[in-house]
């Protein structure tokens, strides 16, 4: 049986500074286990500025780029890498759209977030920002590549 219409692949997602100052870690974190992806990666940090320069170099020069870098870099976020079918396109979804106030209920900055300026959570957008961002955030041995063991583990 292999029903697996599509690639596996990773992405990296966030909880920016209001998500884990909010509490809002292990919902986000419950809602990537609970649609079925694999997490092969997670750690906490205060980012420096040069991270958070190459990580949104594509905004650089907008208007929102100076206070985008200070929200982001104003305390500690959760870094992770899920795995699966689609997760790049599926976990954009699961976050909603860049202004929570246009982004569906259901979504986490749906159901969480009111402004662009503080929404909680980011996302890959495509495969190659996928790719980028996991190298920029993670060296290669903080990335596992666990699977399934035979193991029952509840008795
Ligand atoms: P992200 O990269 O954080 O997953 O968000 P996104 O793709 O949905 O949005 P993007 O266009 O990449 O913007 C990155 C982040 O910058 C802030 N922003 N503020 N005031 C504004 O007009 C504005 N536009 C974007 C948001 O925090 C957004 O998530
Ligand atoms: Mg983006």
């Amino acid at each position: 049986l292999n029903n697996m219409a599509g690639a596996s692949e990773r992405t990296f997602i966030m909880v920016k500074p209001d998500g884990v100052q909010r509490g809002l870690v292990g919902e986000v974190l419950r809602r990537f286990e609970q649609r079925g992806y694999k997490l092969v990666a997670l750690k906490m940090i205060h980012p420096p500025r040069a991270l958070l320069e190459s990580h949104y170099e594509e905004h650089k020069g907008k208007k929102f780029y100076d206070p985008l870098l200070a929200y982001i870099g104003s305390g500690p976020v959760v870094a992770m890498v899920w795995e699966g079918l689609n997760v790049i396109t599926v976990g954009r979804k699961m976050l909603g759209a860049t202004d929570p106030a246009k982004s569906d209920p259901g979504t986490l900055r749906g159901d969480y977030g009111i402004v662009t300026g503080r929404n909680i959570v980011h996302g890959s957008d495509s495969e190659s920002a996928a790719k980028r961002e996991i190298d920029l955030w993670f060296r290669p041995d903080e990335v596992s590549n666990w699977v399934h063991t035979a193991e029952r583990w509840i008795y």
